[in-house]
C-alpha cells in the first residue's frame, strides 16, 4: 500500500488530528489529507470528523487496507473482490519480478487444486496466494506447503477450531458425530469423520539449486456455507463449526505472520507440524506417482518426505494423495 496512506492511517487512529495538523506532520497538502480519507472511506474505513478533526472510527471486516492496518509482516496485500484465481494472479506477478505480495481475494472464479483439480471459492472465504523469493534450492520448497499448513491450522486453533494437519496439504477438522462409512472391508477410509477445512496449493520456477520464486496458495472455508462446497470432499467452514462467522481480517494476518516467521526458520518447521499432525501413528494409502504405499505412517522429514513403515520395511514418499484408513 501506499506508505502516505499507511500513515494517514496510523495518524487518524490516534486521532483525532486536524486535517492542516495531518497535513503538516506528513509534508503534504491538506488537499492530498482529503484524498487520502476519500480513499479510506471508500475502502471501508469509517472515519468520523468533527471539530477536532479526524479520527478512525472501524476498521472494515476484511480487505486489502483492513488486513495491511496492524499487519505485523513485510507483505503488501493486493486485494480482489472476486478473481478467477488468486494463484494465477500471484504467478503473473512473479513473472513481472515482484515478491513479498499476498494476492487476496473474497470470492475466486476458477480457483485450482492440485493435479488440475477445481477448489470450489465462493464469497466469504479466505482466498490467497504468498509470493516470495527465498534462498534456497528447489529441493527445500516443500516445506513451505507444511509451514503454510502450521499457519493455518494455527489461526484455526486461535479461533477456536481444533484443527489437524493431514500429510501433506490439508487442514482437517474431526467430528465425533459417527460417519457414515458404508464400505465393509478393514480398510474404510476414516474420511466421514475428517472434513477439510484448508487447501494448500504451492507452485514454484526456478533452477535446480536456486529457487526464483514460490506462490503458496492458501484455501481457507471461512464464513461460507458447506452445502456450497462439493460434497464428496467432506467440506466445512470455520463458521460452520464455531457456529458463528469468523473475523476473516485478523484470521488473515495471524496466518500471514505465522508464515512469515516459518519462512525464515524453515528448520523449526517439522516440530510445529508433528505436534498438529493426525497423520502420524495412522495407517496410510498415499498414492505416489510411482505406485501406492500403505503402511504407518510414522514421521515426516525435511523438507516434507512422509516415513510409512510398511510390511516391506520403511519407505519415504516425497508426494500423492493420502488417506487414512482404520486400523487393522
Ligand atoms: C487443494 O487441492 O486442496 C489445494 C487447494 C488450494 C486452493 C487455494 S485458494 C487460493 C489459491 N488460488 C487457487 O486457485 N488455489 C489456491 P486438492 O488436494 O487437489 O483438493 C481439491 C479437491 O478438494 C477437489 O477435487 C474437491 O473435491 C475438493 N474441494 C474443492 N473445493 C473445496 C473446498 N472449498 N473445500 C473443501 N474441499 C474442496
Amino acid at each position: 500500500m501506499n506508505e502516505t496512506r499507511h500513515r494517514v492511517l496510523d495518524a487518524l487512529s490516534d486521532g483525532p488530528v486536524s486535517g492542516p495538523a495531518l497535513a503538516e506532520d506528513l509534508g503534504i497538502s491538506r488537499s492530498a489529507v482529503w484524498k487520502h480519507v476519500e480513499a479510506l472511506r471508500e475502502a471501508g474505513f469509517t472515519i468520523a470528523s468533527d471539530d477536532a478533526g479526524y479520527s478512525l472510527a472501524e476498521v472494515p471486516e476484511f480487505g486489502g487496507l483492513a488486513v495491511e492496518y496492524g499487519l505485523d509482516a513485510p507483505f503488501d496485500i493486493e486485494y480482489h473482490d472476486s478473481i478467477p484465481s488468486t494463484n494465477a494472479r500471484a504467478r503473473d506477478l512473479a513473472a513481472e519480478g515482484a515478491s513479498d505480495v499476498v494476492v487476496l481475494a473474497n470470492e475466486q472464479t476458477g480457483g485450482r487444486g492440485r493435479l488440475d483439480r477445481d477448489w470450489v471459492s465462493p464469497s466469504g472465504g479466505i482466498w490467497l496466494s504468498i509470493l516470495f523469493r527465498p534462498d534456497v534450492p528447489m529441493a527445500h520448497a516443500p516445506v513451505y506447503t507444511l509451514a503454510a499448513a502450521v499457519a493455518a491450522t494455527r489461526a484455526a486453533r486461535e479461533a477456536g477450531v481444533e484443527a489437524t494437519i493431514k500429510w501433506p496439504n490439508d487442514v482437517l477438522v474431526s467430528v465425533t458425530s459417527a460417519g457414515t462409512s458404508s464400505a465393509g472391508d478393514d480398510d474404510v477410509l476414516v474420511g466421514g469423520e475428517e472434513r477439510k477445512l484448508v487447501g494448500i496449493l504451492t507452485e514454484m520456477e526456478g533452477e535446480a539449486d536456486r529457487v526464483s520464486w514460490v506462490v503458496v496458495g492458501i484455501g481457507v472455508n471461512a464464513n461460507v456455507d458447506p452445502d456450497s462446497l462439493p460434497s464428496e470432499a467432506n467440506p466445512t467452514s470455520l463458521q460452520a463449526v464455531r457456529g458463528e462467522a469468523v473475523d476473516r481480517r485478523l484470521f488473515t494476518q495471524r496466518l500471514v505472520e505465522t508464515f512469515d516467521t516459518l519462512r525464515q526458520t524453515p528448520e523449526s518447521v517439522l516440530d510445529e507440524w508433528r505436534e498438529y499432525a493426525t497423520t502420524l501413528g495412522k495407517r496410510v494409502r498415499v498414492e505416489t506417482p510411482k505406485g501406492v504405499v500403505e503402511g504407518e505412517a510414522v514421521d515426516v522429514e525435511f523438507p516434507g518426505r512422509l516415513v510409512v513403515e510398511t510390511d516391506d520395511g520403511r519407505q519415504t514418499v516425497s508426494a500423492g494423495d493420502c488417506e487414512h484408513l482404520r486400523p487393522v
